[in-house]
């Protein structure tokens, strides 16, 4: 086993992927599997909080794990895998329910907005959502988690079950893990309003980039970009959002800082930045796109991806479910 700490992520295939979640979270989990022992999760099992027609979710399974090797991560160096592939997921989110309150999950602002905007489906599953996170996450004695910031209040839920298990059973049965953040660009915001966080389930698709969008379209959204009428480049969240949030994409597509931007484009215009920022991104996105269609025609790499993904996951599951099972007072199975 690895002396590395133990790095853990996820992301739903609940619609496209947008530049928000690779800013967000998938850029770390390029970086991060070079010093951390990763496993990075489709988690599908989120995904079916909201409705999914099936056979869209599996092939938007594949695409997601296409992308992810486009943007480097190796099967070689961290556990790429499907959720529902592994049953300790499902098995240890049961045993957290029971220590988890009703109060402290109808407090979690990510289920306030989406019963808010399904009103016809708020079903127990979107309810439950974070206590199915915070499974994914105890399940491997995780210590880091890279996200974006939207997943903060999710990571302080998982935190405490694993605190509050660990006393109930008087041993150390989960790591407590930490959140990863980044600096800049833990969250997107859209472009037509950026006042909003960026989300691969808008219905405005004007208002995210998507990771497979064509470069006539992201040229033509960039443009459309809300912004202000001061015409100053600077970075500014409150009084200029807009603005703030084109100088934050910029600096993550083409690996500089916001400082040097602010610098590079004092006394230019708007109508300037956007165009600049525009190639920037399709100057990102063309590599990634043409890799991932290379992956794409291969199913059965793919499929031999994930059945490796899924045993060595499963494998490195069981002593946790073996241990929690264990300090609750299961029998053990004989
Ligand atoms: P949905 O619309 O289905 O809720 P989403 O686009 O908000 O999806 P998630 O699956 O909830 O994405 O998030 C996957 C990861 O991407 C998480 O780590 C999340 O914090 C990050 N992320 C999502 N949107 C953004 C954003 N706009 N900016 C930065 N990070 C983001
Ligand atoms: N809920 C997360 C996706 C997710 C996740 C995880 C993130 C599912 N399981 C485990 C980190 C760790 C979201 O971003 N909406």
């Amino acid at each position: 086993m690895s002396d590395k700490s133990v790095v853990l992520s996820g992301i739903q295939p609940s619609g496209a992927l947008t530049l928000g979640n690779y800013v967000g979270a998938i850029k770390n989990w390029v970086a991060m599997q070079e010093t951390h022992d990763c496993l990075y999760a489709l988690a599908d099992m989120h995904a079916i909080t909201v409705r999914q027609d099936p056979a869209a979710l599996r092939e938007r399974c594949y695409e997601f794990l296409c992308l992810y090797l486009a943007f480097g991560l190796d099967p070689d160096r961290a556990t790429l895998f499907v959720q529902s592939h592994v049953a300790g997921h499902a098995q240890l989110a049961w045993l957290l329910n029971c220590h988890a309150s009703m109060g402290e999950l109808t407090r979690m602002t990510q289920f306030k907005d989406k019963a808010g905007q399904d009103t016809d489906n708020i079903n127990a599953g979107l309810f439950d959502y974070p206590v199915l996170m915070a499974a994914d996450i105890l399940l491997y004695q995780t210590e880091a988690v890279p996200v974006g910031h939207d997943q903060k209040q999710h990571l302080e839920l998982a935190r405490n079950l694993a605190e509050r298990v660990n006393t109930r059973a008087g041993e150390e049965v989960f790591t407590v893990p930490e959140p990863f953040i980044p600096e800049v660009g833990a969250r997107v915001m859209r472009l037509g309003e950026p006042t909003a966080k960026m989300s691969k389930s808008d219905d405005v698709s004007a208002n995210s980039i998507y990771l497979l969008d064509e470069p006539t379209a992201i040229t033509k959204k960039i443009k459309r970009a809300v912004t202000d009428s001061d015409g100053e480049i600077r970075y500014d969240e409150a009084e200029k959002p807009g603005v703030s949030n084109l100088l934050a994409i910029y600096a993550a597509v083409a690996d500089c800082t916001i400082a040097e931007l602010e610098r590079d484009y004092a006394g230019l215009g708007y109508g300037r930045l956007k165009t600049d920022l525009a190639d920037a991104v399709v100057a990102f996105l063309e590599p990634l796109q043409r890799r991932y269609a290379e992956f794409y025609e291969d199913r059965s790499q793919l499929a031999g991806i994930l059945a490796r993904g899924a045993e060595s996951a499963a494998a490195r599951a069981e002593p946790t479910i073996a241990h929690a099972f264990r300090a609750t007072g299961f029998v053990p199975p004989v």
